[in-house]
């Protein structure tokens, strides 16, 4: 069995970060951990990217323009969409999750969802509370896991058949030789 892990070690790697403005007080606070998160794991302020977004809704393009523009390791979603007495939420938390995962996979980027769908304002804002469930933080390192373990996929998948066919010859042969 062989098993592939994404590292927690960020250095030299680049990250997107699209932020909705609605719910200011809950989006800012999943910003900043969110970078705290990153930059506690080695990256540098200057391969962090923020593009601000007017709501939730509006997130998923951003997202995928910003992982189509081959600059990115990984792009980070942060929104908040709050139930409270709105008939928007059901539409607008629905097409960011999809457009989110859509994104994703058209751009063959990790992108990351960090948009909190809640009932309450009060537990949208323990969601965000870094003393908390801190889900800023936990979108950071998400990014970064998967950053580093789809690199890991590519490089395996773009060695030569013949060299992955060596390899494994010279451990057999060693494991035959036990
Ligand atoms: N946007 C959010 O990010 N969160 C919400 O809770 C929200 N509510 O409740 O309406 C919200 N609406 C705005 C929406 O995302 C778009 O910005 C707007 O509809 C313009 O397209």
């Amino acid at each position: 069995m062989k098993l592939r892990k994404g590292s927690h070690n960020a250095a030299g790697l680049k990250f997107g970060i699209v932020v909705a403005k609605f719910n200011k007080f809950v989006t800012s606070k999943l910003l900043g951990s969110c970078i705290e998160g990153l930059t506690k794991h080695g990256v540098l302020a200057e391969d962090i990217d923020v593009v601000r977004v007017p709501g939730a809704f509006e997130i998923p393009l951003a997202a995928r323009t910003m992982a189509k523009s081959s600059r990115f390791d990984a792009v980070i979603c942060l929104g908040a969409v709050i139930r409270g007495d709105t008939p928007h939420f059901d539409y607008i938390s629905a097409e960011a999750s999809r457009g989110i995962g859509q994104a994703a996979l058209e751009s063959d980027v990790p992108i990351i969802f960090g948009v909190l769908t809640t009932d309450t304002v009060a537990q949208a804002i323990e969601r965000a509370d870094p003393s908390k469930f801190n889900r800023g933080g936990e979108a950071a390192k998400s990014a970064i896991e998967m950053a580093t373990v789809i690199k890991t996929l590519r490089a395996e998948a773009d060695e030569p058949t013949s060299h992955r066919s060596t390899r494994r010859s010279v451990k057999s042969r060693a494991r035959r030789k036990r």
